[in-house]
């Protein structure tokens, strides 16, 4: 077990089809102590049943909008836990009219500000905020998609907000380098969570999927979490700054002509 005797928070976690909860799983095979960040009241009772399932106790709300509620949240983990050897950032956020139709039509300041700030500087404010509780050989991971280095229809201003993401990842691998803290992401294929659920086309969008992947399928959680849980853990100690592929191969085929159809 490579995470045995090490903490970490997990944050977006919603329900069971959450890539959180797949990431979870996998840290806890390995032996990761876990503690939980939710949202809001509302995702409580799920996240709640989840952690138990897994033998873990410590739940924590923060709205990461909010730098209060960001600060508090370490305050209470805190008395639980002095150090924890990493952050999951499972957090991405748009409002729902600029993820349908055309980019350019949708498009609005209000809305790339917040897909901005949920999605990408919430990574840096948790990075700052837990930065002093975070061991020496600690790993940072965020999850971001392919829609920050391709378009693709109707993912528009989360697109963007993607493409900061991945920014994000280097500037704060560069940062926290010299504290020998790393900093990742994994770029998942489309999985039907929550998050995917309102999202027109989707299951077009899954079968054009599996066309082009060179393995013919899309990705579960578990197999995304297996590789979280990899880069969270000392077998990855020389990897920082990068963009983790775990999509089957999707990205790097251009095209796809089955023989059979
Ligand atoms: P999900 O809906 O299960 O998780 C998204 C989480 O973000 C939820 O737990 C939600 O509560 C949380 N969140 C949103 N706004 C927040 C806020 N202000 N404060 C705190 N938490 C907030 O969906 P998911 O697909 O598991 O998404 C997790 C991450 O994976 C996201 O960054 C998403 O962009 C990324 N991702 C998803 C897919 C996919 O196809 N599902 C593919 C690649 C990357
Ligand atoms: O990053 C994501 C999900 C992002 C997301 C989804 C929602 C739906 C509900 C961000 N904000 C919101 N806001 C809501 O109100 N994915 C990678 C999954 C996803 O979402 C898409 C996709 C894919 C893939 C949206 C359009 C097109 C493709």
């Amino acid at each position: 077990m490579f995470l045995e005797g090490k903490k970490f928070l997990i944050c977006g976690l919603a329900n069971k089809r959450s890539i959180a909860a797949g990431i979870a799983k996998s840290m806890t095979e390995q032996g990761a102590q876990l503690a939980f960040s939710y949202q809001s009241e509302r995702l409580k009772r799920n996240v709640e049943s989840i952690a138990n399932e897994l033998g873990h106790g410590i739940l924590i709300e923060c709205d990461v909008a909010s730098d209060s509620s960001i600060k508090d949240m370490f305050k209470i983990l805190e008395k639980d836990w002095n150090k924890i050897d990493g952050i999951i950032h499972s957090i991405g956020f748009a409002p729902a009219n600029e993820l349908e139709g055309d980019y350019l039509e949708s498009a609005t300041r209000e809305g790339f500000k917040i897909a901005h700030d949920i999605s990408s500087y919430s990574f840096t404010a948790l990075a700052k905020e837990g930065a002093h509780m975070l061991n020496e050989n600690s790993a940072l991971l965020t999850l971001t998609y392919h829609g920050s280095t391709q378009s693709l229809p109707n993912y528009n201003v989360m697109g963007l907000a993607k493409a900061s993401l991945e920014a994000n990842t280097r500037f704060l691998a560069a940062s926290l380098g010299k504290q020998t803290i790393r900093v990742n992401a994994i770029s998942a294929g489309p999985i039907k969570t929550l998050a995917a659920a309102g999202v027109k086309n989707f299951r077009k969008m899954l079968s054009s999927y599996n066309e082009r992947a060179p393995l013919g399928r899309t990705v579960t959680i578990e197999e995304v979490g297996n590789v979280a849980a990899f880069l969270c853990s000392d077998l990855a100690s020389g990897i920082t700054g990068e963009i983790t592929y775990v999509d089957a191969g999707f990205s790097t085929s251009a095209l796809s002509v089955r023989e059979d159809s």
